[in-house]
């Protein structure tokens, strides 16, 4: 994380180059030095921002005061005030995004990233949203959970024309009820959602609410999901079940930022799930309370405590809960495959199958060939196999005692008791006090008597196979598959 005040990239040459583009574009510029004169009687200054770093919170110098939310791999939208009227500009665009060092994707989402900058209010806030298309097809923006006048609902056809491609349309409401929102197209949403378009919104409370308790550290992302065969670059819009990329915040492990948190830090994690399937997110080390969704607080007396939440389709959780435990905890998606990476799905289980010889033979015909998950597939995390070009590898992330063997939907909360309040920085592998480490017994082990027990039935079978059957677990092959 870089501690980059996001108020000066609108002034870097980035921003500057697509400001005067876009300046040009609407004709109303020549001279740069007249800029704020412009924007403050027209239109913000669209603010783009390529970099995956998680960026630091964006705290409030206009408006009603809060304590900002930090987006994992993200940042949050400067606004500018305009005679009480917050006003963001969103730029709908494609975007090139690396979701994990050496693996790029070609999407589309908003201001340079995909998911879209965060967008981060307060309760009874005025806000105006320009939103410019830069896609090839009109789009519209869908504002999930707001309660806003019907014709600012997003929904193309709907309540309002497609914003044509070329074309800025501008949403006004008053965020009206604190709590956790995302945003997203309702024009093609099957391709533009597959593509990455998605942001997140948070309207804080305005001072103290009696069902949202103040934190010390605010973390937010959506979960997505893309379809990106080996070696390309275009994520595959069709696809409804089969995804091989699961993200946060359009990154997979290991190119997702841990959470780094100070030890007794009360933490609160924004969830939204814009995927095609549910997401139980399970926390090690530490159990906490949902204390919200996108329909508002859940009142205190129904809050229960939890090490996993499942998150379904359209969804949004707001989990909370003390980091009291120093470590490195493993924070994911219990899904066992969506914490891995690209890969093949028909690969038969080969766990027992003995390949001696076999590998030999075809060695010669094939020199690279190698045998996948004789012993189960840990080896995968571990083999320099070839790989296409621009491929994630399915297993992967050295720890500080070997391979992770994850991917996908994959992170740390590092909780130490010396990260100073408010930093975000990442502390590095945590050291465990000495005798707090599994480890090898090395005394002897004594045989196991085996069973040859069957196993006890309910009630006796009317018939019996001729022969028993042994069978051995294999996983479903061939096509449809669900995760
Ligand atoms: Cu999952």
């Amino acid at each position: 994380m870089k501690p980059i005040d996001q108020r000066t990239m609108a002034r870097t040459a980035t921003a500057r180059r697509e400001f005067l583009k876009f300046a040009g574009m609407t004709g109303g510029m020549v001279a740069a030095a007249s800029m704020s004169k412009v924007a403050m009687s027209a239109i913000p200054e669209p603010v783009i921002q390529t970099s995956t770093d998680t960026m630091a919170p964006l705290v409030p110098e206009t408006g009603r005061p809060y304590t900002p939310v930090v987006t994992l791999n993200g940042w949050t939208l400067p606004w500018r005030m305009n005679n009480g009227v917050k006003e963001f500009h969103l730029v709908a665009e494609p975007v090139v995004r690396e979701m994990t060092p050496g693996f790029k994707a070609h999407l589309w989402g908003y201001n340079g990233q995909s998911p879209g900058p965060t967008i981060e209010v307060v309760e009874g806030d005025k806000v105006r949203i320009f939103v410019t298309n830069r896609l090839p097809e009109h789009t519209s923006i869908h504002w999930h959970g707001q309660r806003l006048p019907n014709g600012m609902d997003g929904v193309t056809g709907l309540t309002q024309p497609g914003i044509p491609a070329g074309k800025t349309f501008v949403y006004e409401f008053t965020a009206r009820r604190p709590g956790t929102f995302m945003y997203h197209p309702h024009a093609d949403e099957m391709t533009q959602m597959a593509m990455g378009m998605m942001g997140f919104w948070v309207t804080h409370p305005k001072g103290n609410h009696p069902l949202i308790d103040p934190v010390d550290r605010d973390f937010c992302f959506l979960l997505n999901a893309y379809d990106i065969d080996p070696g390309s670059y275009t994520p595959k819009i069709m696809t409804m079940l089969d995804f091989n990329l699961w993200s946060w915040n359009s990154r997979i492990f290991p190119g997702i930022d841990s959470l780094n948190v100070r030890k007794n830090d009360r933490v609160r994690i924004r969830m939204g799930n814009l995927t095609m399937t549910n997401h139980p997110m399970h926390l090690h080390g530490h159990e906490f309370e949902v204390t919200g969704t996108d329909g508002g607080p859940v009142p205190k007396g129904a809050r229960w405590p939890e090490v996993t939440s499942d998150i379904a389709v359209g969804q949004m959780r707001q989990i909370e809960f003390l980091a009291d435990e120093e470590g490195d905890w493993a924070f994911h998606c219990h899904k066992s495959h969506h914490t891995m990476n690209a890969m093949g799905h028909d690969v038969p289980t080969l766990i027992g199958v003995d390949h001696t010889g076999l590998t030999k033979k075809i060695t010669k015909l094939i020199p690279d060939y190698m045998v996948m998950g004789e012993r189960g597939m840990a080896d995968m995390a571990e083999m320099d196999m070839p790989i296409p070009e621009n491929t994630a590898r399915m297993m992967t992330g050295e720890g500080q005692f070997g391979s992770v063997e994850m991917g996908g939907m994959f992170s740390l909360v590092k909780v130490r008791k010396h990260q100073p309040h408010g930093d975000y920085s990442d502390p590095g592998f945590f050291n465990h006090p000495a005798g707090t480490v599994a480890f090898e017994y090395e005394g002897e082990v004594p045989t196991a008597e085996r069973s040859t027990d069957a196993g006890a039935s309910a009630m006796p079978a009317a018939h019996r196979p001729a022969e028993d059957i042994e069978v051995k677990v294999r996983k479903p092959g061939g096509g449809g598959h669900q995760h």
